[in-house]
C-alpha cells in the first residue's frame, strides 16, 4: 500500500517535475506531440510502463494534444506511483520529441 503524500510532499515532489500541476487529488501535464501518431505512439509506450507499475493514469487524447492525470484511487489522493509514473511518462516524452 503506497502512502498517501502530504501537501507539502506533493509540493516538494511537483517542483521536480516542471510541466505537471496539481488539480485536487491529481497531477497532471498536457504535452503537444509532433503528429498525431506520434502522440499515439507516446501513448504506448505510456501504457506498457503503467502495466509494469500495476499503475495507470487517466489520457486524454485531441489530436496532438495529449493530456496525461495521475492519481492512486485505490488511497482517494496522491502517492510516490503518481510521482514515478510522471517522471516515467517525462522520460518517454522526450524521447518521442514530445
Ligand atoms: N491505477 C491508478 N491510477 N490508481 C489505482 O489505485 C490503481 C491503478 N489501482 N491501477 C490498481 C491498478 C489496482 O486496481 C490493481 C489491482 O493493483
Amino acid at each position: 500500500m503506497p502512502a498517501l503524500l502530504d501537501d507539502a510532499q506533493i509540493a516538494a515532489r511537483l517542483a521536480e517535475l516542471p510541466g505537471w500541476t496539481r488539480a485536487g487529488d491529481e497531477i497532471r501535464r498536457t504535452l503537444q506531440a509532433p503528429s498525431f501518431l506520434a502522440g499515439i505512439g507516446l501513448v504506448a509506450r505510456v501504457a506498457e510502463a503503467a502495466e509494469e507499475a500495476d499503475h495507470h493514469p487517466d489520457i486524454d487524447i485531441r489530436w496532438r494534444t495529449l493530456t496525461f492525470a495521475l492519481s492512486t484511487h485505490s488511497e482517494g489522493g496522491l502517492t510516490a506511483k503518481d510521482f514515478a509514473l510522471a517522471a516515467a511518462i517525462d522520460r518517454l516524452a522526450g524521447e518521442a520529441g514530445c
